[in-house]
């Protein structure tokens, strides 16, 4: 824990993105000699990718800050925690009390969820800023996943996840975990999991309009047309009534609204659609008959299917193949986990399981969920003027002008904010905009403990990962951050003084309590064996603690009425009519001069948009290109490498082509979070290699009706030569 000279060897979680890798880092003194795959982490098995290798970099980058710093008319300078609290404290409380509270905003990142001391105190701050403008990465991600579990499971995090390493057929929309190394599916080394389906006979089909890495791994990999994908589960499910297919085992006993779903699919034969979808219709059959048929499968969705403007469909679709085919709570289909600290129970206690429309946006109307509204509006609410309108934002771990649609339209809102302040390590893309910065220590010399994948993998596993490298002083955590900031913020209100878990515990003493209380603790309502596992056991084996594959729990784990599943609920229904609509809306662009549409990918070496800046991970080839099919490039002119024009209805950005047969006809593909080359931004490794950022083409007014998720997939661009 200590800096001196000696040689150690140090075990922890990867925290980067969601697989949960287990790495062993030796060490002398404060300098990083390797960071390996932990051999012995008993989840992970060895797995690593080549981002682990770059958590040195974050360490050791200069451009990361350390103390609070200021923005002024010279410059940023650095100020005390004190004055940067006192700050923050009055400019938004004055703010708040001249326009009221709804107009201070907050937006929430990714990292959040990686990070134990934000997911822990995040909410008791966002609590204490007492605004309905409230948004964060979610409503650019997941949110379909939360709003299918809410309305059918009734519980937000109720997530079935692929039962991969027993599944006999593996049935993936829209995911490319080869390059993402899983999502919604907590899976390490996934591209051996995905082999050992084959191995033991099974199968693995994608579909995707890209022939991406796990496309090619696939037996079978079938180009769809953007946005397609709830016509083609429609025709799906259509197929399992129509050739009674339909076997849905021990959930026939709770399940209910079967009969509504199979008249509400009843105009979708795969013969009506398949030239819309752009799949044969004896395709669409076979396709259902092998899952249908499979000793065991499981249908997957992620990224593709979510971020589109039938995600809340799609996702409900999943689903619900899954539970008619009888793969929901079975062995090798999609299960529920069953994590040491259960996020489900804890807050189904706290009656935190989700909720929709409590209140809308104040310009267009939009539903909230779950206490948010969806990002894609940020822009409009902060342009838009009027009572009510923003005036001044918190970020914290999140960089929306690259992430979320219509980054310039979001640059120019948090320009004209009268305040802002982040909660950051680096002055990016969107941090450039705020008066103050207060940085956070991050990985290596932070605690971590997965709260939210442990949840979401495919094995109940359990780790703790201790600090490596003490803090430098006069530093402070995110959780020591969030806890000030929520303090003083309360000051004055009915709420000063009051004092709760997160008052008075420290995050390592919150996981303690929630393991000791859940489902494996001594005092939690099953021991597993006498004593039951507590922190101490974690700190004992810093590998992990193996809980054992996935099992069945339904439907004693349901938070709905009478623990059934809702499989037909009221307003998921209603939004099929939608799918109609969208076929002439798209015909529509196309007549409009928009005959190309834009989809996203990600790359092994990126992780969204803040990582650019370590040297190792994005030298080599520019990996910031629009992927165009010869033949869309043969008609439009275009050479290998030549720098075109993309441009969409919001915006328009230069960039290489890149000429594949990996992309479908029609389809141009471009990576997120890069453009880095803003003015003000400071990361000086990833300016040398700023690309576009994607989001400047992405459009705010897209997005799915039904959750609020915003739509980036088939977004109509037209491209020409420079
Ligand atoms: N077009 C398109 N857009 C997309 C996507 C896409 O596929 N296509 N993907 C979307 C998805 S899935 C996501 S999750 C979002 C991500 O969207 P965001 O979360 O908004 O963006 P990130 O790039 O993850 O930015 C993370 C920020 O956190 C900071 N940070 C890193 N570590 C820490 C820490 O420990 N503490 C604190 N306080 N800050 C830290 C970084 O400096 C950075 O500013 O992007 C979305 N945007
Ligand atoms: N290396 C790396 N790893 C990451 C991240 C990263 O930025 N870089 N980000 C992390 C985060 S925050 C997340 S949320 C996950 C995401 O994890 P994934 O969802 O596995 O990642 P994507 O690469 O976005 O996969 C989406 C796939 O959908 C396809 N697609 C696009 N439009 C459509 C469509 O309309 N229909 C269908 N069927 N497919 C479509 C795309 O071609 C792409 O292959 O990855 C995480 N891991
Ligand atoms: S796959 Fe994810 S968790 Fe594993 S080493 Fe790479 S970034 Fe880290
Ligand atoms: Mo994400």
């Amino acid at each position: 824990m200590t800096k001196n000279s000696s040689l150690r060897t140090h075990y922890r979680t990867c925290n980067l993105c969601e697989a949960m890798c287990g790495i062993e880092i030796k060490v002398r003194g404060d300098e990083v000699l390797s960071i390996r795959g932990d051999e012995n982490d008993p989840f992970s098995q060895g797995h690593i990718c080549p981002k682990a290798t770059a958590l040195q970099d974050i360490y050791n980058d200069p451009d990361r800050l350390k103390h609070p710093v200021r923005r002024t008319e010279n410059g940023w300078e650095e100020i005390s925690w004190q004055t940067a609290f006192n700050e923050v404290e009055t400019n938004l409380k004055a703010i708040q009390a001249k326009y009221g509270n709804h107009a201070v905003g907050i937006y929430l990142g990714n990292p959040n969820v990686h990070n134990l001391g934000s997911i822990l105190f995040g909410s008791s701050f966002i609590r204490s800023l007492r605004t309905k403008n409230r948004f964060s990465a979610t409503s650019v991600d997941q949110l379909p996943h939360h709003f299918a579990a809410y309305f059918m499971f009734g519980h937000q995090l109720l997530l079935p996840i692929p039962d991969i390493d027993r599944t006999h057929f593996m049935l993936m929309f829209g995911a490319n975990p080869l390059q993402s190394n899983g999502s919604l599916m907590t899976a390490p080394g996934v591209e051996k999991r995905l082999k050992a389906i084959q191995a033991r006979g099974g199968k693995v089909v994608v579909i995707d309009p890209r022939q991406t890495r796990t496309a090619k791994l696939a037996d079978q990999h079938l180009f769809i047309k953007p946005s397609m994908d709830a016509l083609l589960m429609l025709a799906m499910v259509y197929t399992l009534f129509d050739e009674n297919l339909v076997n849905m085992g021990k959930l026939e006993s709770f399940t209910d609204g079967v009969a509504q779903v199979q008249s509400a699919v009843a105009d979708f034969a795969p013969e009506d659609l398949a030239e819309t979808i752009g799949i044969e219709a004896e395709m669409i059959r076979q396709v259902t008959r092998d899952f249908a048929q499979a000793e065991s499968a499981v249908c997957y969705g992620r990224m593709g299917v979510s971020t589109q403007e039938f995600g809340g469909l799609c996702h409900w679709l999943i689903n619900t193949i899954n539970i008619l085919t009888g793969n929901l709570d079975s062995l090798g289909g999609a299960m529920f986990t069953l994590p040491a600290v259960d996020i489900v129970d804890i807050t189904t206690k706290t009656r935190q399981v989700g909720s929709y429309g409590r209140w809308q946006s104040r310009v267009s109307g939009r539903p909230e969920f779950s206490g948010e509204l969806p990002v894609s509006i940020l822009g409009e609410e902060l342009l838009t003027e009027g009572d009510g309108q923003l005036r001044a934002m918190v970020t914290v771990a999140g960089n929306p002008i690259l992430s979320t649609p219509n980054g310039q339209q979001l640059d120019e809102g948090f320009a004209n904010l009268e305040f802002m302040v982040a909660v950051d390590i680096y002055i990016n893309e969107t941090t450039r905009h705020a008066n103050i910065i207060l940085p956070p220590t991050t990985g290596l010399e932070t605690e971590h403990y997965d709260i939210s994948f442990h949840a979401l993998a495919v094995r109940n596993t359990t780790k703790f990962s201790e600090i490596l490298f003490e803090p430098e002083s006069d530093t402070m955590t995110d959780w020591e951050i969030l806890r000030e900031l929520r303090l003083r913020m309360e000051k004055g209100t009915k709420r000063e003084g009051s004092r709760d878990y997160f008052t008075r515990f420290s995050p390592s003493r919150l996981i303690d309590l929630a393991i000791r209380y859940g489902p494996y603790g001594n005092r939690g309502m099953k021991p597993v064996s006498g004593e039951g596992i507590k922190l101490k056991d974690l700190r004992d084996n810093p590998h992990g603690i193996d809980l054992g594959a996935l099992v069945p729990v339904l439907p004693q784990r349901l938070v709905t009425q009478g623990k059934r599943i809702q499989l037909a609920p009221e307003i998921i229904l209603n939004d099929i009519s939608r799918v109609h609509q969208h076929l002439q809306d798209s015909q529509m662009a196309q007549a409009n001069g928009y005959d190309l549409q834009l989809i996203g990918r990600r790359h092994i070496r990126s992780n969204n948009s803040w990582m650019h800046n370590s040297e190792r991970l994005v030298r080599g080839k520019n990996r910031c290109t629009v992927m165009m099919h010869p033949d869309d490039a043969e008609s439009h002119g275009f050479a290998d490498g030549q720098a075109v024009c993309v441009r969409s209805q919001v915006g328009q950005v230069e960039i290489p082509v890149e000429i594949t047969d990996t992309i479908m006809r029609g389809v141009v593909s471009i990576p997120h979070g890069w453009g880095h080359n803003r003015t003000g931004v400071k990361l000086s490794v990833a300016q040398e290699y700023a690309g576009v950022s994607l989001n400047d083409l992405t459009d705010d007014k897209r997005l799915d009706v039904l959750t609020g998720n915003a739509a980036f997939s088939g977004v109509p661009v037209a491209i020409e030569a420079l």
